[in-house]
């Protein structure tokens, strides 16, 4: 049997030329070029460092660090060595990382050194025996052992059912859900965009010369979430293009090396940051094939703003963690991508729009997005309960998200029927948030919504009711708040109010409450 190892799939797409760039850093002190042989090689040492822990198959190897060309090793590695990837964003803190590494129980931990005191305790207390450092500068105990490693790696052997990724998304109520990827799911999602997009390997000798050579995307999304880690990267190496890698998204520093890039993907908060750039013009754009957005609504206004300012269109896709990419506008002709829809299902993938009892909508009727295809994930990390709900009697996934199909089958997403904030593409869960807003002294309870925000499209917002007698402060909440959470899922305002707006049932309104607040960030 073939090896469905993702690893060796995107291998076989490295360029004949090893020695030639496979990534130049953006923003390191120094410009840094990865040649395809140092990824090779880099990989190949991790996996044998990973091998000489004599781990179980299928070990889960939690990564909690800053992005870096390293940590994007460190995944290859991961595949390789026949493990399962578990990023983590960077931001959580010490009670989000608590959940994850007791829930998931992570053979080895790698995070970065300053956070290694607080996380090594977490993992050492719950059974992982092996926790490494990796900063992004390159310096960390991962790589230093790594370094005593080989340079030479066979691919485990893996089917395509086998895992390859756990992907955490949160839980509308309690806690979040580990969605489980296999190696399959990665390679059909990945095979699928190469072509869809129209990747452009470099290839060799005049006839590629003559078309320009290959693609050199830019990357500057995270890599602890599906867009960054799997699209993004995925496209790059299974094209054998080249890559200048941003370690973090500084707008100007984008404007100024798009002129040597093709491909762009972003989150429309980035867009919307890109086109705030005096230099963002047209000339700087005359090289560019293709500009991506997903992971949150691009509102219409941006997608035309781009078209006045730079000539192209943005070409909008939509997907999921438990999915990877499950629709796209199409990638030609340009005139056929059409602003606030997602485009067309991918080949492969089924999209069909149904009400809440089960029933197929005809096209133009909002209902239930729900989806199939070899993309979609095997269910949620121990939890069969979770993932049987999620799942319609044949099979198809129910996405939560709200939406319409036209008659020539463009789904346009109009809302979520999950309780769930898009904040500059970061999801936010309302309820976990009320949770601890609602333990701190003084809170009755609390409302949190999103609302209209200009550069993260939606923001948190929290609306707070003090018991009798007690008086709270917004501000002191926000900095109690930023001790315990992520940062991005901390309200931006806090309102106090003496009481929530309820219905009937006693159900709290919360399309009141963005009503209510909704021009706040707006004007
Ligand atoms: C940062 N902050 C945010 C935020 N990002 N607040 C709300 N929403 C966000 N998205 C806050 C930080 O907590 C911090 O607060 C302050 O802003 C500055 O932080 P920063 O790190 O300097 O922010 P910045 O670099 O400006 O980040 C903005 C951003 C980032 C747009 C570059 O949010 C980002 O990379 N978003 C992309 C997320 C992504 O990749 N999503 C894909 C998910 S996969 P404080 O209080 O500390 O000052 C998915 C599936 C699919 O959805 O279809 O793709
Ligand atoms: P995540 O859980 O991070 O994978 O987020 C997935 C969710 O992001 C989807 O269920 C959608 O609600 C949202 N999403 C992704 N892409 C788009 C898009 N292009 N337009 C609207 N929503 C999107």
């Amino acid at each position: 049997m073939t090896n469905q190892n993702l690893y060796t799939a995107l291998r076989a797409a490295f360029p004949a030329d090893l020695d030639s760039t496979a990534i130049e850093t953006g923003d390191s002190p120094v410009a840094l070029h990865y040649t395809w042989r140092d990824l090779e090689r880099g990989a190949a040492m991790l996996a044998n460092l990973l091998g000489s822990l004599a781990l179980p198959p299928a070990s889960r190897i939690a990564v909690h660090v800053d992005k870096s060309v390293e940590g994007l090793m460190l995944y290859l590695a991961v595949l390789r060595a026949g493990h399962v990837f578990l990023p983590l964003n960077v931001a959580y803190q010490h009670s989000e990382m608590a959940y994850f590494i007791g829930n998931a129980e992570p053979a080895v931990v790698v995070c970065g050194s300053r956070n290694f005191g607080w996380i090594s305790k977490l993992a050492f207390t719950s059974g992982t025996q092996h926790v490494y450092t990796l900063d992004d500068d390159r310096s960390g105990t991962l790589l230093a052992r790594a370094a005593h490693h080989s340079d030479e790696h066979t691919p485990a052997h893996r089917e395509a059912d086998d895992l390859a990724a756990i992907v955490y998304t949160s839980g509308t109520t309690g806690r979040s859900k580990g969605a489980m990827l296999t190696h399959g799911n990665l390679s059909s999602n990945a095979r699928v965009l190469k072509t869809y997009w129209g990747w452009r390997s470099p290839g060799t000798g005049k006839a590629a010369e003559r078309a320009g050579g290959g693609d050199v995307l830019i990357h500057a999304l995270p890599t602890f979430h599906v867009h960054g880690l799997f699209v993004a990267s995925h496209a790059a190496l299974l094209g054998g293009s080249r890559t200048l890698w941003f370690n973090r998204f500084d707008p100007r520093a984008i404007v100024a090396r798009l002129p040597e890039a093709t491909v762009f993907m972003g989150v429309p908060t980035m867009y919307v940051r890109l086109l705030a750039e005096a230099g963002l013009k047209r000339q700087a754009c005359q090289g560019m094939r293709l500009f991506i957005s997903g992971s949150a609504p691009l509102l219409a206004e941006t997608f035309r703003q781009w078209q006045e300012r730079t000539g192209h269109t943005i070409l909008e896709r939509y997907g999921m963690s438990e999915t990877l990419m499950l629709t796209s506008n199409p990638y030609s002709p340009e005139s056929a991508r059409r602003a606030g829809t997602v485009g067309l299902a991918l080949p492969g993938v089924g999209v069909r729009v149904h009400d809440p009892k089960g029933r197929p909508l005809p096209a133009g009727e909002i209902g239930g997005v729900e989806v199939k295809g070899p993309n979609v994930f095997k269910g949620y990390w121990r939890m069969p309960e979770k993932t049987a709900d999620e799942f319609t009697t044949d099979l198809w996934f129910k996405t939560g998200d709200l939406g319409t199909l036209d008659d020539d089958g463009y789904l346009t997403i109009v809302g979520r029927n999950k309780d769930l904030i898009i904040s500059g593409g970061y999801n936010v869960y309302p309820a976990e948030v009320e949770g601890y807003v609602n333990e701190m002294p003084g809170v009755a309870e609390s409302a949190v919504v999103g609302v209209p925000h200009p550069d993260f499209g939606e923001a948190v917002v929290a609306v707070v009711v003090p018991k009798a007698g007690a008086t709270v402060d917004g501000a002191t909440i926000v900095a109690s708040l930023k001790a315990k959470i992520a940062h991005f899922k901390v309200p931006k305002i806090v309102f106090v109010d003496s009481d929530l707006p309820r219905n009937a049932m006693g159900k709290v309104q919360k399309a009141r409450l963005r009503e209510l607040h909704k021009t706040v960030f707006v004007g």
